[in-house]
């Protein structure tokens, strides 16, 4: 019998997370009852889905002691968990817990979990396209935008989960120990929900710290966030670099278990059971350093859970990349237009302007601040961008920190972004939106936003 069944679970916030809770405790027998912060006309989407189960619903507040009452709180991730009321639920013992660590009790499949600042997406998207190149059946979900627990209620079960996990979703996790945990890259985000970095790092650490000495564990040595982060070694290491191990020092290349860049050759040189593997990357598309790194991330993981390496050659060769994420749009009168709507923090940015080397940047940016300091896009604007473009709530900021350094305009609407950019480009021009900030202040969420702006690129 399922130990759900006759709990008093209650669903805080009732989007992509909640709905997926709701669906599956209404499946185990619990008594579910949802709530949400939203008035139930803006959440029409997710009452449909749910609309057969038999669930309470109280919507437009969150009730105290409903809180209370409950036997068991399953909080989705943008629900920071200093809220009153759960505060108040912490303090009187009820269990609080959320939708991944519910999740990793039911998956008996081995689950690769890849977590970082940026470049996780694109990472986990890249594993389990080498799984699936491989003929193994891979569930790629988690941050990414498929719930894992949709998977748990799904009948055909794949061979393994590959998760992407967000700080948020950390947060509350305790079952997860992950076969593989990939570590991108640690750089400031998220600081309007955490009181400082090293409390958003203290919750990426959550996964390392998941690990059992079976998990392999993938960290990127150039960043000096993650490297520093080992400080006992929870499971088999393995690493990513752009530098030749040989030339960082002599027993770090003779101890070294992963992947490097050689970068004249155009190779990803893997080191993996002592052997040596050679990857050409000549053909692979995505632009910039940060993609090799994501890129070898993936060889990492994928090595080490089995894959083949003819594989791996496969998904590099054919590999087209994520939307929304440096993603290239059109090209209209010699101007190329790039949609990297999901870069919502700094260091995306930063990334992104990197990727190009010589075409004039015009640069979209803004919208809702998380509490960044963008005065870190200072050189990179000077250097590369021609035209910066400002939009929402956060535009003044923006401009403030790096608006003397290029060109700058604020506008009042994302449409009138597009179109001035437009009529400010000449032919070589990279036109690119790159917000360096979250969307919610004029849309539902990145993606939406991005899938806008590709609409109005189209119309021009
Ligand atoms: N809400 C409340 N009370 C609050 C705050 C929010 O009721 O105090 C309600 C909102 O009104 C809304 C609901 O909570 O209706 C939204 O919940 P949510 O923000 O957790 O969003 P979901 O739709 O459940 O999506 C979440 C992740 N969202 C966040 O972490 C913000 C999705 O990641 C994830 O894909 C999905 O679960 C499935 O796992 C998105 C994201 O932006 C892509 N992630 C951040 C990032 O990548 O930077 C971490």
């Amino acid at each position: 019998m399922s130990k759900y069944r006759g709990k008093k679970v209650l669903v805080v916030g009732f989007g992509l997370s909640g709905v997926s809770v709701a669906k599956f405790m209404s499946q185990e027998g619990a008594k579910v009852t949802v709530t949400d912060m939203k008035q139930k006309s803006e959440l029409a989407e997710s009452c449909a889905q749910c609309a057969d189960l038999k669930i309470e619903y109280e919507l437009g507040k969150h009730n105290p002691a409903t809180f209370l009452a409950s036997e068991l709180i399953v909080v989705s991730p943008g629900v920071p968990l200093n809220t009153k009321p759960l505060e108040e639920a912490q303090k009187a013992g009820i269990p609080i817990t959320n939708e991944i660590d519910i999740a990793v009790q039911e998956i008996e499949q081995p689950i690769v979990a890849i977590t970082g600042t940026n470049g996780k997406t694109t990472v986990t998207t890249l594993i389990g396209e080498m799984f699936r190149a491989d003929n193994k059946e891979a569930f790629v979900g988690g941050n990414i935008g498929k719930p894992l627990l949709d998977y748990v209620m799904m009948e055909k079960k794949a061979q393994v989960v590959v998760a992407e996990v967000s700080s948020f979703q950390l947060e509350l996790t305790q079952k997860l120990v992950p076969a593989a945990a990939v570590f991108t890259n640690i750089e400031p985000d998220h600081l309007d929900r955490y009181p400082s970095f090293d409390a958003y790092a203290a919750a990426k650490k959550k996964l390392l710290t998941a690990c059992d000495r079976n998990s392999f564990v993938i960290l990127n040595y150039d960043n000096a966030n993650v490297a520093r982060m080992v400080t006992e070694n929870p499971g088999k290491l393995m690493w990513f670099t752009k530098k030749d191990p040989m030339a960082v020092d002599g027993t770090f290349a003779e101890s070294f278990v992963g992947s490097y860049y050689k970068g004249a050759a155009k190779q990803i040189v893997a080191r993996i059971n002592g052997k040596e593997e050679i990857y050409d990357t000549s053909q692979f598309k995505l632009y910039g350093e940060h993609n090799r790194e994501n890129l070898m991330a993936a060889i990492n993981a994928a090595r080490a859970m089995g894959v083949s390496p003819r594989a791996i050659q496969t998904v590099i060769n054919s590999f087209k990349g994520v939307v929304h994420r440096l993603e290239f749009v059109r090209r209209k009168d010699g101007v190329f237009f790039f949609n990297d709507s999901k870069g919502t923090n700094v260091m995306s940015v930063q990334k992104s302007l990197s990727a190009f080397s010589s075409n004039p940047i015009i640069l979209i940016a803004g919208g809702k601040d998380k509490n960044q300091d963008f005065t870190p896009l200072v050189d990179l604007v000077r250097k590369k961008v021609k035209i910066l473009i400002l939009v929402g709530e956060a535009k003044e900021k923006v401009n403030r920190a790096i608006g003397d350094f290029a060109e700058t305009f604020l506008v009042g609407t994302f449409e009138e972004a597009v179109l001035l950019s437009f009529q400010k480009s000449r032919s070589g021009d990279i036109i690119l939106l790159s917000p360096g900030c979250s969307s919610f202040d004029m849309f539902r969420n990145y993606e939406e936003r991005g899938d806008y702006f590709k609409k109005l690129v189209n119309q021009l």
